[in-house]
């Protein structure tokens, strides 16, 4: 079979994304609702900024926009974890980064799958965060045998998607209907089944250790816990949430609003009591309430260097030292007001971004530019061609997760105590064993991405002499 007859990966992965989107809404119509405001935030913030259309435009991010969504899901084995890189492969979707959130008393460390290549991320950005539960920082020692015996008897995925799974990755790829099957039996591995798979007491047991743990170990399969879609204006859809029923958390995680949107900004609102049943020893179940599923949305600005990132990592830490946002969010205004102090100090310009290599660029040639190049060139280096308008410079969108943002959504959905204190132990190398591969490093990402376009824009704008000395 030839590749010709393969779905692209890209296709998977937007029928993928598709589906789950789908069956998120059926299972918590806030979320549709959620989505349906986003849309029409997004619209207007459009119609009214045409810099930030022609932005979009410029790094192919307008069109993705509308189906654009993150998920997050949870596991509880390591090869769980494993199986899932292999499934998310087929869907073009990679781990990128590592999140250590025992650092913030979750015990769980993450990465998040996703598209790597920019033309992948313009046809469908979805990413999976994606949390392996860490059953070494449960202290009982008895608990943590039995959860791990419960764990190691699920099977999460079906005998159909491990069968197309290992046609795709012998064949190099799926076919239309195997693609279809297999996007169909995939999902069923992230849908909700309100039936535990735990009695009442053990499901207690697990919960006084830490609600993830819970979670995790009690049900059957890793249900898709939230899907968030892109918004162009956060602090637009945040006010706008109250009036559709929806109470989001107190403070927008991650930086202040700014002119020059920087990172990622999330708000989420809070997990559903939903009903439960626990099986009992007679073949009957008892009733109960579990809190898992819950809604976001997310507002992505520009991807930061390494210099960038430190400089947001110092000013958030100086903000949070100074107010640490209650759970409960009485001192909310006293955080923004601090968060706002502190980002003084960030550039918030993009020529200064630029400048002083805080954040990373798209190049592109302007109508200018395209024209200089046909009539044989231009001099001068890239200051002096953006200088004469013949190169633009957008920002590359940001594809990742924060930590502290990551935590504090985690936080605001495991109640205002969040569980007895877990230890801070990153474990990157028991991660990568689990995973059964390296994560990418994001800013390697960035910056390639960033010095292909300015070396393509370099050789277009080439004068012509110099052209041909080189292709000779
Ligand atoms: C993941 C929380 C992190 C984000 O957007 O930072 C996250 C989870 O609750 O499983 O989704
Ligand atoms: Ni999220």
């Amino acid at each position: 079979m030839t590749n010709t007859l393969h779905e692209p990966a890209s296709d998977l992965r937007a029928r993928f994304c598709a589906a789950m989107s789908g069956m998120y809404r059926a299972e918590v119509p806030a979320y549709g609702t959620l989505v349906e405001l986003v849309e029409d935030i997004n619209g207007t913030t459009l119609a009214r900024d045409p810099a930030l259309a022609r932005e979009l435009d410029a790094t192919a991010g307008a069109e993705r926009l509308s189906a654009e969504r993150h998920g997050a899901i949870r596991l509880g084995t390591a090869g769980e974890l494993a199986t899932m890189r292999r499934v998310f492969a087929v869907m073009g979707m990679h781990p990128v980064g590592y999140y250590d959130l025992s650092a913030a008393g979750i015990p769980v460390h993450s990465t998040a799958f996703r598209p790597l290549e920019p033309e992948a991320l313009a046809a469908n950005p979805f990413r999976v965060f994606t949390s392996l539960l860490r059953l070494d920082l449960v202290e009982d020692a008895e608990l943590r045998a039995e959860a791990e015996a419960i764990l190691a008897r699920r099977r999460i995925f079906s005998e159909a998607a491990l069968e197309l799974l290992e046609r795709a990755e012998a064949e190099g790829g799926l076919g239309e209907d195997d693609a279809a099957a297999f996007v169909d039996a995939v999902l069923e591995t992230f849908r909700w089944h309100p039936r535990a798979c735990v009695d009442r007491d053990t499901y207690t047991r697990l919960h006084d250790v830490h609600r993830l743990v819970a979670d995790v170990v009690s049900f059957r399969n890793p249900h898709i816990n939230h899907l968030t879609p892109r918004t162009l204006d956060i602090d637009a859809a945040q006010a706008a949430m109250p009036a559709q029923g929806i109470t989001p958390k107190a403070v927008v995680e991650g930086p202040p609003p700014r002119q020059c949107p920087i990172l990622l900004r999330q708000t989420s609102f809070k997990a559903f009591d939903e009903a439960v049943a626990f099986p009992d020893d007679e073949g009957g179940h008892t009733h109960g309430q579990h809190t898992a599923r819950f809604g976001e949305i997310e507002q992505r600005g520009a991807a930061l260097t390494p210099k960038g990132r430190a400089l947001y990592d110092e000013l958030l830490a100086e903000a949070r030292r100074a107010v640490t946002p209650a759970p409960d969010g009485s001192n909310a205004q006293a955080y923004r007001e601090r968060l706002a102090q502190a980002f003084a100090a960030f550039p918030d310009d993009w020529c200064t971004l630029r400048a002083e290599g805080l954040a990373y660029f798209q190049y592109s040639l302007s109508e200018a530019g395209a024209a200089a190049a046909a009539r044989g060139g231009a001099e001068g280096d890239i200051d002096a061609l953006i200088e004469r308008g013949l190169v633009r410079f957008d920002p590359i969108v940001y594809e990742d997760f924060l930590p502290v943002s990551a935590a504090g959504i985690f936080q605001s959905n495991l109640g205002d105590r969040g569980g007895p204190a877990i230890a801070a132990d990153a474990n990157w190398a028991a991660f990568v064993a689990a995973l059964g591969a390296t994560p990418t490093d994001e800013f390697g990402l960035y910056a390639e991405r960033e010095a292909r376009s300015l070396r393509t824009c370099l050789e277009r704008l080439a004068p012509e002499p110099r052209r041909t000395a080189e292709a000779g």
